[in-house]
């Protein structure tokens, strides 16, 4: 199976860990960026987004919760990962919506030409990002925790996303229950660290947002 992904997606990491928790060994990942407009990748993912994960010659699946989903599935490891399904669930579902949030401001200031960057659609991303990170650092004893749990996963690779490519949000000062839980898990889990989010030259041959 081949996962295509990009060193730097919240939501390919996030597939990375669980494929690292599940000890699949049957899959290789390929560097994809989705803004080259590739007909091959549409074929795969009509949506262009990664990460996607090609099963077979003919099939491959999307998005990052039903990729994992069927990791999990596969090794047999649902029960021991999500425990509390409901839970794992409800993370992955703040913590995807605080990536979609991220990636989309990233996306606003990176590919967009600045006389077309909208600081209201700007801001309304960021809301819900510091939003969702101080409902996660309120309900931190509910939700997380220091074990390989799914959840874990989730907030795990996707605050690394924030550490590489968001070293101005309060994360680092004002969660400073979530950054501290962050630190102390990738010390306890070192096995995690392919996981992490990672820069990565970006291709020049990208499509760019035009006027
Ligand atoms: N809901 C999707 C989101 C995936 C996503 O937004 N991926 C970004 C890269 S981090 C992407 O492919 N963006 C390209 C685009 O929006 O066209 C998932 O969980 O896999």
């Amino acid at each position: 199976m081949i996962l295509y992904s990009f060193p730097s997606s919240p939501f390919g990491c996030k597939v990375k860990a669980v494929i690292l928790a599940c000890e699949e060994k049957d899959i290789t990942t390929e560097h994809f960026h989705p803004w080259l407009e590739d007909p091959s990748f549409r074929a795969l993912n009509p949506l262009g987004k990664i990460p996607a994960l090609k099963i077979d010659e003919k099939e491959a699946i999307f998005d990052s919760p039903v990729i994992c989903e069927y990791i999990m599935e596969k090794a047999g490891k649902i029960t021991t990962l999500m425990p509390n399904r409901l839970k794992s669930l409800k993370v992955q579902a703040l913590v995807d919506g605080m990536a979609d949030a991220a990636v989309s401001m990233r996306y606003e200031h990176f590919f967009r030409p600045k006389k077309l960057q909208c600081e209201d659609w700007y801001n309304r991303q960021y809301n819900a990002l510091t939003s969702g990170l101080s409902y996660l650092e309120f309900h931190f004893d509910d939700y997380l925790s220091s074990g390989v749990f799914f959840e874990n996963l989730c907030a795990f690779t996707f605050l690394s996303y924030l550490d590489l490519r968001f070293v101005d949000t309060p994360f680092h000062k004002k969660n400073k229950k979530l950054y501290r839980w962050y630190l102390e898990f990738m010390q306890r889990h070192p096995f995690l660290e392919p996981s992490l989010a990672k820069d990565h030259p970006i291709p020049d041959n990208i499509t760019r947002l035009q006027k």
